[in-house]
């Protein structure tokens, strides 16, 4: 047996049984540049401790699964370079060879259902890549297998937003728009495209999460969030910094793992970093929802 490392406030939050909500590392170590990720970070896990949830930065460490980072860990993670990005097939790999690995949305999803944490809150989450529909993230199947909740943004319309609406469907995923009707473009309040179901409160949340459970579903949800609209984007920046973006990732010709960071980073310098306020506001939102529906949901539990 594999044993995982807790840090002090998880191992107590899991043996009193109190609301958990788990972040990933990649966003991190491959999403935010340094030194913003490292501030970026530690808000988060505020958000989350702000509305009576405990925060699990989850990453592996010298091949060790790490479930709550100290403060040093967290720095010693957002300085490090050379960190593996770990998907679920990345993790078996990390872990024998030692190496130190920032966990993507599937990563994160598979060690947070294996420490028992159900509610996990990011940014964005992976999805079909514009015009590389081989190109897949491995975060739509983990979606389709494993019993977290994700919160998110939707996803950066540098994905094929339609296709990856498309997986998520054929892979049994509910999608709940949080107090929308439709799927947020991450940058953007909307996409246009439908979501399964609003939902317009936590509770409303727990209730869908809480009847998945009782079918003995084995499958994830997706919650999205729209960004704050006083940080949005507007629709045309945000799509002329993508198109820029996919045009330099194919003439660089980036593809695989390497793609969603090298996109990202270039966003971040088309946009002069107003993508940058626009990805913390709505990585601080996503945190208290995740957080107030890990509380909604405990509730409902333990009536
Ligand atoms: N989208 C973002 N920010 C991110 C990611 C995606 O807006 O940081 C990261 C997440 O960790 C996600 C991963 O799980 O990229 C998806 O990578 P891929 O497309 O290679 O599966
Ligand atoms: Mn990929």
């Amino acid at each position: 047996m594999i044993e995982f490392l807790h840090s002090p406030e998880v191992q107590e939050a899991l043996a009193t049984g109190r609301p958990l909500v788990a972040l990933e590392s990649t966003v991190i170590s491959h999403g935010l540049p340094y030194p913003e990720n490292l501030v970026v970070a530690r808000a988060m896990e505020s958000a989350i401790r702000d509305q009576g949830a405990i925060p699990a930065t989850i990453a592996i460490l010298r091949g060790e699964v790490c479930i709550g980072l100290t403060d040093n860990q967290l720095t010693r993670l957002a300085e490090a370079s050379g960190v593996r990005k770990c998907s679920r097939r990345d993790v078996p790999v990390a872990l024998a060879q030692r190496q130190d690995g920032a966990t993507t949305v599937a990563g994160t999803m598979v060690l947070a259902h294996l420490t028992g944490i159900r509610l996990f809150a990011t940014g964005g989450i992976g999805g079909v890549h514009r015009g590389h529909p081989f190109d897949v993230s491995a975060d739509l199947m983990e979606l389709g297998r494993t019993p977290v909740c994700v919160v998110c943004a939707g996803a950066k319309s540098l994905l094929d937003l339609p296709a990856t609406l498309e997986v998520l469907e054929t892979q049994g995923v509910p999608v709940l728009g949080y107090q929308t009707d439709q799927f947020p473009a991450f940058f953007t309040p909307a996409s246009g495209l439908p979501v399964t179901a609003r939902a317009d409160t936590p509770a409303d949340v727990a209730a869908i999460l809480d009847r998945q459970v009782e079918l003995g579903y084995s499958g994830g949800t997706l919650v999205v969030v729209p960004v704050p609209a006083e940080d949005a984007l507007v629709p045309g920046e945000a799509e002329d910094a993508i198109v820029e973006a996919v045009r330099r990732a194919d003439a660089a010709a980036i593809f695989g793992p390497a793609l969603t960071p090298y996109l990202l980073a270039q966003i971040v310098q088309i946009t002069g970093g107003r993508s940058l306020a626009a990805n913390r506001a709505l990585l601080f939102n996503n945190c208290r929802v995740a957080a107030q529906v890990a509380v909604a949901w405990w509730h409902l539990s333990s009536r």
